[in-house]
């Protein structure tokens, strides 16, 4: 699972990927800050299943924090997009092939309205354009791919041209047959279903950004999560250095922090108040589980302990979509086991099930396959 940050310059995205990842990357005013992408790991969080069980996991490929799953997401930060981004103008769209491999995009919008389009210092800037410029950006991307083996008039061969954008053949076949022969319709089908976008409402602590926030949430149908990439940054630091803990919600400030770091972290604890977290860890939540809707399954050799071959319990755990078949997952854990497929047992119940069973978010399934 890969999440691409986009936006234009100075919006904010290597302060979301720090905020998300903690990884120390170059934050600062002026655009094009960043110019190689940054690549991270964020997490989700999913109730471990070991909870159930009794004995305490051992993770291989995810980690278990007081009961809680900690599934990886990669995160790729890009450099920012202005318009005419696809022409090349910027620092041209060599980057945007980075973004071929995302699930699904994170867009981070400057709220406050204190930056324009490329990113420069201004005031009263309407964000609203940059949600609909950048939409129509990434799109004019694709068709430009497509548009180089568009004369060909093949199937396959524009499939072929797309390779990377999804794991489903089928998904771009259907956006052909749905397009005909508009080549900027097929363009707009291939990044809806292929690239959905989550609009991140950031710098929501300055006080410029509510209002803007709550017209543009009126309007658009987005999905618009409010956020505080700075403050989520602050949030970390204070607990690393522990001066603060976060924990249900809650700030504690400790003693040792001085009067100008508790005035910052009381900033932060309004703003948590206001809107129940900083934003930057549900952005990615939503995306994963609302907006792809996928579920976490966990593979096991063993249906009594829960176990792999190696005796480890519940080692890993797998984000899937929903509405996949148990065969379908056994061509995720291994090759082998999809080749082989015999039938599967829901670990939970006890129970076989067959090639078809749909899982369930949370499944534990021990995949059979032959030799
Ligand atoms: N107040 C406030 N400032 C923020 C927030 N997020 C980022 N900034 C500031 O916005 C400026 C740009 O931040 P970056 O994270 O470098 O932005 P970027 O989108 O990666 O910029 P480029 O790499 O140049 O495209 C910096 O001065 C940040 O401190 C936020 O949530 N609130
Ligand atoms: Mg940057």
């Amino acid at each position: 699972m890969m999440i691409g940050i986009v936006g234009k310059p100075s919006c904010g995205k290597s302060s979301f990927f720090k905020a998300l990842t903690n990884m120390d990357v170059k934050i600062a005013s002026y655009p094009f800050t960043t110019l190689e992408p940054n690549k991270g790991v964020a997490f989700v969080k999913a109730k471990c299943p070991h909870t159930e069980l009794g004995k305490k996991c051992d993770p291989n490929n995810s980690d278990c924090i007081d009961g809680i799953r900690l599934i990886p997401v990669k995160i790729l930060d890009v450099a920012g997009l202005v318009p005419g981004a696809h022409l090349g103008r910027g620092r041209g769209n060599k980057f945007l092939d980075d973004l071929r491999q995302a699930d699904a995009l994170i867009h981070i919008v400057d709220m406050s309205g204190k930056t324009d389009e490329n990113g420069l210092p201004t005031d009263n800037h309407d964000p609203l354009e940059d949600i609909k410029w950048l939409r129509e950006e990434i799109e004019l991307w694709v068709k430009g791919i497509i548009e180089k083996v568009w004369a060909k008039s093949d199937d396959s061969i524009i499939i072929k041209q797309l390779t990377g954008f999804t794991p489903k053949n089928e998904t771009i076949a259907q956006c052909i047959k749905d397009a005909g022969i508009d080549l900027r319709k097929l363009a707009h089908l291939v990044c809806e279903r292929t690239k959905p976008m989550l609009i991140a409402a950031n710098k929501m602590d300055l006080p410029e950004a509510p209002k803007n926030f709550e017209r543009i949430t009126k309007i658009s149908k987005d999905k618009i999560v409010p956020c505080s990439a700075e403050l989520e940054i602050v949030l970390n630091l204070a607990s690393s250095k522990g001066l603060a803990k976060y924990e249900n919600g809650e700030i504690l400030i400790y003693d040792n922090a001085n009067d100008q770091q508790r005035n910052v972290l009381e900033k932060v604890r309004e703003f948590i108040e206001s809107y129940g977290s900083t934003g930057v860890e549900k952005c990615v939540e939503n995306v994963v589980f609302s907006l792809l809707n996928f579920i976490e399954v966990y593979p096991v050799e063993n249906e009594n302990n829960w176990t792999d071959s190696k005796g480890r319990i519940l080692p890993d755990v797998y984000l899937v979509p929903l509405g996949t078949t148990v065969k379908e997952f056994a061509s995720m854990v291994h090759t082998h086991l999809a080749k082989n497929f015999i039938s599967a047992v829901d670990a939970r119940r006890k129970m076989r099930v067959k090639e078809d069973y749909v899982l369930k978010k949370g499944d534990v399934i021990k995949i059979i396959a032959g030799k």
